[in-house]
């Protein structure tokens, strides 16, 4: 129970605290603090502190009211997503009232998910039909290791009977290289780097189940190059062309090419070098851009393992981990 004497005295330093934050005020604006207020610079100074709340404000309104808005915002930029995209991507994330980081994560991840295209499922031996897949992109992408790869896979690890055609006749040292593979994991060899040659070859290619035609690697400025390949490549007929596109690579660079190789009809993508990239972002955004559908992914040098069918979730997980909004 407080006295009236505590009641007295309590309000006396309430009037000697205000007096004091009063006289701190003033001497933050640089004032005497017994004499009188300047009104003109306190003036002055509100105006300061409205401006300053309305940037915050305008800031809100973009859809930045919460910090781990802007943070999310920030780090899909960090990772290669562009300003825009990743604007309207946590705006759209963010939409209801009072989500919690884990929620707001969570949609960031379905977000980007809906955006990739589907995942091209790998040639299925009971089909019964011969599987002929060609290999197309820019050089140094790796579609030669990429073919190693497949025939790796076909033949060693499933036994199946695959045949490999190279187009690539532009550095011999390629050719000889690929030759030499196809010895090791006991797959037949040819050149064919004609429309002729191509339509001679895949006529005499019996009994087998998997054809994989590598191609020279283009500039994406080739065109005529470029065209040449796919009228090559298309004389084989094949059953998959797959643009093989890397995620080391940058946005600007990736787009271009994607654009480049699309008068070859490619009907899915493989993506190279994910063990090498720096962040997911650009490939995300390209896949997204272009919605075919993903058919392999390459983490690697080693041509007996490093390669998998690809699944979009994986991808998706590297560019939002566990944590990153936290
Ligand atoms: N780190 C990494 N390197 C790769 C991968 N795939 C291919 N490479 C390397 O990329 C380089 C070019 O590969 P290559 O198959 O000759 O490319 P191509 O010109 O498209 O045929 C080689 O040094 C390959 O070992 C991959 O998934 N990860
Ligand atoms: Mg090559």
């Amino acid at each position: 129970m407080s006295s009236k004497k505590d009641t007295t005295q309590s309000v006396a330093s309430t009037v000697e605290d205000r007096q004091k934050t009063v006289a701190y005020a003033n001497s933050l604006l640089g004032e005497r603090t017994d004499t009188y207020v300047n009104s003109t610079k306190i003036e002055k100074r509100i105006e300061e502190i409205k401006s300053m709340v309305g940037e915050v404000l305008e800031h809100g309104s973009a859809g930045w009211l919460s910090p781990a808005l802007a943070q999310s915002h920030a780090w899909l930029v960090s990772q290669g997503i562009p300003d825009d995209d990743a604007t309207s991507i946590v705006q759209r994330a963010s939409e209801g009232s009072g989500i919690d980081r884990e929620t707001l994560h969570q949609r960031l991840f379905e977000t980007f998910l809906a955006r990739l295209p589907s995942c091209a499922l790998p040639p299925r031996r009971e089909s019964g039909q011969r599987a002929v897949i060609a290999l197309i992109g820019p050089t140094g992408v790796g579609k030669t290791t990429t073919i190693a790869k497949l025939a790796t896979r076909f033949r060693l690890q499933q036994g199946r009977r695959v045949a490999l055609i190279t187009a690539d006749t532009y550095r011999i040292a390629a050719v000889d290289q690929l030759q030499k593979y196809a010895e090791l994991v006991d797959a037949s060899f040819y050149v064919a780097s004609t429309k002729q040659q191509m339509r001679d070859t895949i006529a005499s290619i019996q009994d087998v189940d998997v054809v994989l035609i590598d191609t020279a690697g283009r500039s994406r400025t080739d065109v005529d190059r470029i065209q040449e390949t796919g009228e090559i490549v298309a004389v084989a007929e094949p059953t998959e062309r797959h643009l093989v596109l890397s995620a080391a690579t940058s946005l600007t660079a990736t787009r271009r090419a994607a654009d480049s190789f699309m008068v070859t009809n490619c009907d899915r993508v493989i993506v190279t070098k994910l063990d090498e990239a720096v962040s997911f972002g650009e490939i995300i955004t390209v896949l997204s851009e272009l919605q075919l559908p993903v058919s392999w992914c390459t983490n690697g040098q080693d041509v007996s393992a490093n390669i998998e069918p690809a699944k979009m979730e994986r991808l998706v997980k590297s560019l939002l981990p566990a944590g990153c909004i936290a």
